[in-house]
């Protein structure tokens, strides 16, 4: 929130000092204030990743101690930006490291959870899931995707490069030594009753990314680009999708747009001790 609001005050400081400038025409001081004001609202969420204190049992539930400590991410917002409708359900995440893992939990609100893929590499965004976006390096080039629904199904992939640049889905990015847990707070795949959601927890071992960007585990102080998203769809009560409707998109560090790979915008997660 400290960054749209500071990118408010800027706003409004900076249009006072265009209305002084009476010879500048309104029009274009409108469109002068809009642009700074949208470089100002996309500034990314940041969050620091304190290291693990012990190791953690990856089991989907979030109750060691180190995960208390750890702080939550924002509430997750519509991934156009916090201009639009707040999502229906809550989710946020929390991240900690060790020496050997890069660790990401989750939880997601969710009344019915439902999940049907259960192959390794599927679209897993077919069915409700959580997404996890990792460019170590920074440069919005070599980045790595990973989706898990509520059936601790996953699919890691890698990208050279953005779509929009012509970047090519590598599906044959696999994570040896990976661990994944899910943990449903109701009843999965009956929609009944009324659940709380699901929780999750990912183990990335630093070694995964080494081969296609060159980084493994950072140095204490540096800095990645991160973001998460989550997909969710409108479905009837045996989850099949309600028809000429799109799926949500609920984000962590808002996009701007409808389109998770530009990683310039995503958020910036510092590993600190
Ligand atoms: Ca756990
Ligand atoms: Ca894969
Ligand atoms: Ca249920």
């Amino acid at each position: 929130m400290h960054s749209v609001h500071s990118g408010v005050f800027y706003v409004f400081r900076f249009m006072s000092l265009l209305a002084r400038h009476n010879g500048l025409r309104l029009s274009f001081r409108i469109i002068l204030a809009s642009a700074f004001f949208f470089a100002f609202a996309a500034e990314p969420k940041r969050y620091t990743c304190a290291r693990a204190s012990a190791p953690l049992e990856i089991d989907g539930k979030l109750d060691e101690a180190a995960w208390r400590r750890a702080a939550w991410t924002d509430w997750f917002v519509d991934i156009e930006g916090a201009n639009k409708p707040n999502p229906r359900f809550r989710t946020r995440a929390k991240m900690l490291w060790d020496d050997h893992y890069f660790y990401i939990a989750a939880e997601l609100e969710e009344p019915d959870v439902w999940a049907t893929l259960t192959k390794h590499d599927s679209v897993i965004f077919h069915d409700n899931d959580f997404e996890v976006f990792l460019n170590p390096t920074g440069d919005t080039q070599n980045y790595f995707e990973f989706e898990i629904n509520a059936l601790n199904t996953g699919w890691d992939l890698f990208l050279n490069k953005p779509y929009r640049h012509g970047g090519k889905a590598d599906n044959r990015w696999e994570i040896p030594g990976l661990r994944t847990a899910v943990a449903v707070n109701g009843t999965l795949n009956d929609s009944k009753d009324k659940d709380r959601g699901w929780t999750l927890e990912i183990a990335f071992p630093w070694d995964a990314f080494r081969e296609r960007s060159g980084v493994g585990r950072p140095k204490t102080g540096e800095e990645w680009r991160v973001n998460f998203s989550r997909v969710e769809w409108r479905v009837n009560d045996k989850h099949q999708k309600l028809p000429g409707l799109k799926e949500d998109n609920w984000v962590w560090s808002p996009q701007g747009l409808v389109n998770m790979h530009v990683p310039e915008m995503w958020g910036r997660v510092r590993f600190a001790d």
